[in-house]
C-alpha cells in the first residue's frame, strides 16, 4: 500500500464505540453489521490504499440508509459510501476509520417499462444484472464498462462513469432521469422523475451524478434505456500511425454515423501486454502500431454489415487501414471486446501501474504517450495509451515492477501540467476520489473550487460524507 493515506491527518470526528455498534445492530439486524474480515471493504481495487474501518453497514432500504446517516451525523461519525469498490481513484475505501456504508443489499431492479424505456433501479444493483434485466424487455442499459460484473449502477452514477458507449448514448447526465439520495442529516431527497423533460427549477439531480458520495448517498434512480439493437458488428483493425487512427475516426463518423456505437483505440504496447498476459485472448490480427475497435449497432444486419465492410474496404484502399476483420457473430464480438476489456487488468496483474484518465484535444491525444516514454526511459516497463478515442478520453498507463519514487516524480505532476496546458481534463471519467484531489486545480479554477467547497458545506455541514475525497 503505497501512497499518501498513511500521512493523512484524521478529521475531528467521533470514534466508534460499542453503543454505536449496538444501535446499528438493532437497526439493521446483526447479519448486516460487519466488524470482522473487512479487508475487501478497506482495500481499493488498485491495492494502493488500505483504510482502517472497523465497521461495515449493509442497509436494506432507503429508510435504513437515512437512519444510519442521521445517527452518524448526530454523533459526527464519518462514513464512506461503497458500491462495487471498482473505482480507480481511491474514492470508495476509508482513508482512516470511516464507517463503510455498503449498498450491496439495495440491489433490485424495481421496474422496466418497455414502452417508455425507463427503468427504475436500486443503487446497489450490479450493472451487468441491470443490463440482463433490461435485455429481457428488449432494452439495453446505455452504459458499458469492463467492471460491469462488479460495479453498481449507483457507483456508476456517483462517478458519472463513462465507458465504451458514450460516443453513442452520451454520458449519465443525459440518461439518468431521476435520483433518490439520502443527505448527510438523514433527509431523503426525492428527485425521481419518469420524464426526459422536466424544467421545474434547479436541476438538482445532476449534483449527485459524479459527486462521488460527498454530497449524499444515492439509493435509487431512473434511467432511460434505449431499445437493444438487432444487429451488432465489430471491426478490429490495425493501423500504422496515430494520424491514420484520426483519419479513420473521422471516416467512421462520416460513413457509419447513425449506427456507430463505439470507437476505441489500443496502442501496440497495451495490446501486447494484454496478449502476453492472458493466453485465452484470441486476436484476429497482430503486429501493428495501433489498433481500433469500431462497433456498429443498428436495426438491419445486411445494411449494417455492408456499410462497415465498405468503410473498412475504403480505408484499406487509401492505405489508412492496414488489416482488419469484421464480425457480427455474437461469440466473436465478445472475443474481440475481451481484448479491449483485459488491457487495464493486464497492466496491473504483475506490476505497479500509474493510471491516468485524461481528456485531451484529439489532435494532441497521443503526444503525451511519446513524451512520457521519453521521460521515463528504462525506469518504466510499459508506457502505453488506449481508451475511448470517440470521446477524446485517453488512458495513459505507466507501469513498473513496483512503486518507485523516482518514476513517480517523473510522471506527476507533469502529466497534469501537460493536460492543463492543452486545456484538457485531468479526470475524464474516473473521478477525483482520494488519489487525484491534490490535482483538482489543474482542471478547475479557484472560484469554481470555492463554490464546490461552499456546496459541500451546505449539504454536509459536519463533513461526515466521504471525507478526504475530491476536495482538500
Ligand atoms: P465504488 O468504486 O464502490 O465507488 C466509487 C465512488 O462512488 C466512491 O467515491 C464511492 O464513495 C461513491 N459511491 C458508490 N456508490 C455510491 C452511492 N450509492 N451513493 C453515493 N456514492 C456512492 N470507469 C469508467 O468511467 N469507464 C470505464 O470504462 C471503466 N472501466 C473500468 C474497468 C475496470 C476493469 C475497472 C476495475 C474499473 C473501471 N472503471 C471505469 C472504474 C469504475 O468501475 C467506475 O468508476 C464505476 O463507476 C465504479 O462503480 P462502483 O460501484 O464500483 O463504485
Ligand atoms: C477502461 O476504459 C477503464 O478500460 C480503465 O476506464 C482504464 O485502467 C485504466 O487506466
Ligand atoms: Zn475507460
Amino acid at each position: 500500500f503505497t501512497q499518501k493515506s498513511d500521512h493523512v491527518q484524521r478529521g475531528n470526528y467521533a470514534t466508534l464505540n460499542d453503543k454505536d455498534v449496538a444501535h446499528f445492530e438493532q437497526l439493521l439486524g446483526q447479519n448486516h453489521v460487519l466488524t470482522e474480515d473487512l479487508d475487501g471493504y478497506n482495500i481499493c481495487f488498485l491495492k494502493r490504499i488500505r483504510g482502517n474501518s472497523k465497521l461495515v453497514l449493509k442497509p436494506g432500504s432507503t429508510a435504513e440508509v437515512a437512519a444510519i446517516l442521521r445517527h452518524c451525523n448526530e454523533r459526527k461519525l464519518a462514513v464512506v459510501p461503497q458500491g462495487g469498490n471498482t473505482g480507480l481513484v481511491g474514492g470508495s475505501v476509508p482513508i482512516c476509520d470511516e464507517i463503510v456504508l455498503s449498498l450491496q443489499r439495495l440491489n433490485k431492479v424495481l421496474s422496466v417499462d418497455e414502452v417508455t424505456g425507463i427503468a427504475v433501479v436500486e443503487a446497489g444493483c450490479i450493472l451487468e444484472n441491470f443490463d440482463h434485466r433490461a435485455k429481457e424487455a428488449g432494452l439495453t442499459v446505455p452504459l458499458d464498462l469492463g467492471a460491469k460484473a462488479s460495479c453498481h449502477i449507483g457507483g456508476n452514477v456517483s462517478t458519472n462513469a463513462g465507458g465504451v458507449r458514450v460516443v453513442r448514448y452520451g454520458n449519465l447526465h443525459g440518461s439518468v432521469l431521476g435520483v433518490e439520495a439520502v443527505l448527510a442529516n438523514g433527509q431523503v431527497l426525492d428527485l425521481m422523475s419518469d420524464f426526459k423533460k422536466d424544467n421545474t427549477g434547479y436541476h438538482m439531480k445532476h449534483l449527485f451524478i459524479g459527486s462521488e458520495g460527498t454530497l449524499g448517498v444515492v439509493t435509487k434512480l431512473s434511467m432511460l434505456c434505449p431499445h437493444a439493437s438487432k444487429s451488432v458488428n465489430v471491426a478490429f483493425i490495425g493501423l500504422n500511425s496515430f494520424a491514420d487512427v484520426l483519419k479513420t475516426f473521422v471516416n467512421a463518423k462520416r460513413n457509419l454515423g447513425e449506427i456507430l456505437s463505439s470507437c476505441e483505440m489500443i496502442d501496440e504496447r497495451a495490446f501486447q501486454t494484454a496478449m502476453g498476459q492472458y493466453k485465452f485472448l484470441n486476436a484476429p490480427i497482430a503486429g501493428y502500431p495501433f489498433y481500433m475497435l469500431i462497433e456498429t449497432s443498428g436495426s438491419n444486419g445486411d445494411h449494417d454489415q455492408e456499410k462497415i465492410n465498405q468503410f473498412i474496404g475504403d480505408g484499406m484502399e487509401r492505405g489508412e487501414i492496414l488489416d482488419g476483420t469484421v464480425t457480427g457473430d455474437p461469440g466473436k464480438v465478445q472475443e474481440i471486446w475481451k481484448i479491449r476489456e483485459m488491457v487495464p487488468l493486464a497492466l496491473i496483474e504483475k506490476s505497479f501501474c500509474f493510471k491516468y484518465d485524461i481528456s485531451l484535444p484529439l489532435r494532441d491525444f497521443y503526444s503525451i504517450v511519446d513524451v512520457m516514454r521519453e521521460r521515463c526511459g528504462p525506469l518504466a516497463t510499459v508506457v502505453c495509451g488506449y481508451g475511448h478515442l470517440g470521446d477524446s478520453n485517453l488512458h495513459l498507463n505507466v507501469s513498473c515492477e513496483k512503486f518507485n519514487d523516482e518514476i513517480y516524480k517523473r510522471v506527476e505532476p507533469f502529466v497534469y501540467e501537460y493536460t492543463s496546458k492543452l486545456k484538457g481534463s485531468i479526470s475524464a471519467e474516473h473521478g477525483i476520489g482520494f488519489l487525484k484531489k491534490d490535482y483538482l486545480h489543474y482542471s478547475k479554477n479557484p472560484v469554481a473550487i470555492n463554490w464546490m467547497r461552499d456546496m459541500k458545506k451546505m449539504f454536509d455541514p459536519n463533513g461526515i460524507l466521504n471525507p478526504y475525497k475530491v476536495l482538500n
